[in-house]
């Protein structure tokens, strides 16, 4: 039946990724961020801990988390820096088609390896002219004997620089249905004609790695091949049914830790001879931050647990996604409004929760594709 409280197993989980977050990350957050540096030693940190690749299954040497326990993890580490989460959770996303289309060898082989070392992996969907429209993207592979030739350009992929393999879904038929022409890869990260672009130097969550990257005439093994050849469009999106719920997470981590950091500044800040708290208009700012937030984790949790209960959640890990994301700007932006001039500057937290909270409506689907998704389901439902 319905319940709203998180389980023993649960709860002390999520005591230990809070300390994690508040002794290894936040620390190191603001250096990362003004640097761009990649966090590979708090990656590999939370790697021992099991924090990474959460939902590979015991045998592939994982713990087997559901979507729910990996929502609790995420909105966590979120609440310590989204930058370094984002790192964390580009593994999961290019796990997922993984989860929910390799073959027993495929899992052992990709998977495994990532619960034997800390390595990274990357999700390459998107590309310079294709990214709402995934239908639209170009990248091609031609069979060839037993190998796939594949060619291509894909755009803001995270993790990209430090990838050891990638997923990859490229057009395998011209003039077929999306849900039909597209297939997806496994492609080894040292496979000769890879050119891995520089750096992209973005406004917010600057610890994470995202490059473009480029496949010139990549030889691409038949048992690289993800599910049959054309069902890479389902199973792309089929990911997201996993991950949507997670990003979702870790914006209602961040905006956990902003309405906290605001919180705790208008205790402190007075003018007209009391705490700012004191002043109805912003203890009311801090009141709608808390609306959001607990409105946004139940959406999260929603959709994730029906995941976990085999139903299909679709609707609702857009629904998830398109709240949390827009909390997290709005809780971010109206705690720099209670920081005032200091909420402005650098010395103070709230100004890079602002800024890295700005992609959360724009990657895995912007604001506008996660309506597209809703307003379809609804009209599904009526007729
Ligand atoms: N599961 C299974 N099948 C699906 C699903 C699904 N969830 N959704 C659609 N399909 C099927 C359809 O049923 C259809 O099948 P058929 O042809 O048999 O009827 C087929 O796929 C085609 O579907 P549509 O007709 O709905 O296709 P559209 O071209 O209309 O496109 C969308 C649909 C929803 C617009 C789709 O293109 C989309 O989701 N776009 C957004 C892309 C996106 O989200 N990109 C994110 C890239 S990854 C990223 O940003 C990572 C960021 C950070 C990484 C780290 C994490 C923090
Ligand atoms: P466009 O699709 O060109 O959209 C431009 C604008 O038009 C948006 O506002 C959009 O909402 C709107 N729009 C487009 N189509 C419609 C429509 N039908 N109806 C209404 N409005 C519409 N991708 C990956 O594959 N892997 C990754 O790891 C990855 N990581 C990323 C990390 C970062 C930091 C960034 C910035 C992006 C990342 N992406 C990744 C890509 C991301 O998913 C895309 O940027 C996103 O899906 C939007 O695509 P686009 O940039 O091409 O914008």
């Amino acid at each position: 039946g319905l319940s709203f409280s998180l389980s023993d197993e649960q709860k002390s989980m999520q005591e230990m990724v809070r300390k994690f977050a508040r002794e290894e990350i936040v620390p190191v957050a603001a250096e990362h961020d003004l640097t761009g540096k990649y966090p590979t030693d708090i990656i590999k940190k939370a790697w021992e801990l099991g924090l990474v690749n959460t939902h590979i299954g015991p045998e592939y040497g994982g713990m087997g988390l559901g979507v729910v326990d990996s929502a609790i993890i995420s909105e966590e580490l979120g609440w310590g820096c989204t930058g370094i989460q984002t790192a964390i959770e580009a593994n999961n996303l290019a796990e997922a088609p993984l989860i929910v289309a390799a073959n027993d060898a495929q899992k052992k082989k990709y998977l495994g390896r990532m619960t034997e070392a800390p390595l990274m992996a990357s999700y390459g969907v998107t590309e310079p002219g294709a990214g709402s429209d995934v239908a639209g993207l170009r990248t091609t592979a031609v069979k060839k004997g037993n190998e796939w030739i594949l060619n291509g350009q894909k755009m803001w992929i995270t993790n990209c620089g430090h990838a050891n393999w990638f997923f990859v879904l490229a057009r395998t038929e011209e003039n077929a249905s999306p849900g039909k022409a597209f297939t997806g890869f496994i492609v080894d990260g040292d496979s000769p004609g890879i050119q891995r672009g520089r750096k992209e130097i973005n406004m917010g969550q600057r610890a994470s790695d995202t490059r473009g990257v480029t496949f010139e005439d990549v030889v691409v093994p038949e048992e690289n091949v993800l599910g049959t050849p054309g069902q890479g469009f389902k199973i792309a999106m089929n990911a997201f049914d996993i991950t949507r719920p997670l990003v979702a997470a870790a914006a209602v981590g961040l905006a956990r830790r902003a309405m906290e950091e605001a919180t705790k500044y208008s205790l402190e800040r007075k003018t007209m001879g009391k705490e700012i708290f004191k002043h109805q208009a912003v203890s009311f700012m801090l009141a709608d931050m808390a609306i959001g937030i607990e409105s946004a984790r139940m959406m999260v949790y929603r959709a994730a647990l029906m995941r976990d209960q085999g139903e299909k959640n679709t609707w609702h890990a857009s629904i998830a996604k398109a709240l949390a994301s827009e909390v997290a700007n709005k809780t971010a932006a109206d705690a720099l409004q209670i920081f005032g001039g200091n909420g402005f500057n650098t010395e103070y937290p709230v100004e890079k929760l602002y800024r890295d909270a700005r992609i959360y409506t724009i990657y895995e689907g912007t604001s506008q594709i996660q309506r597209l998704v809703i307003s379809r389901g609804i009209a599904d439902m009526a007729s």
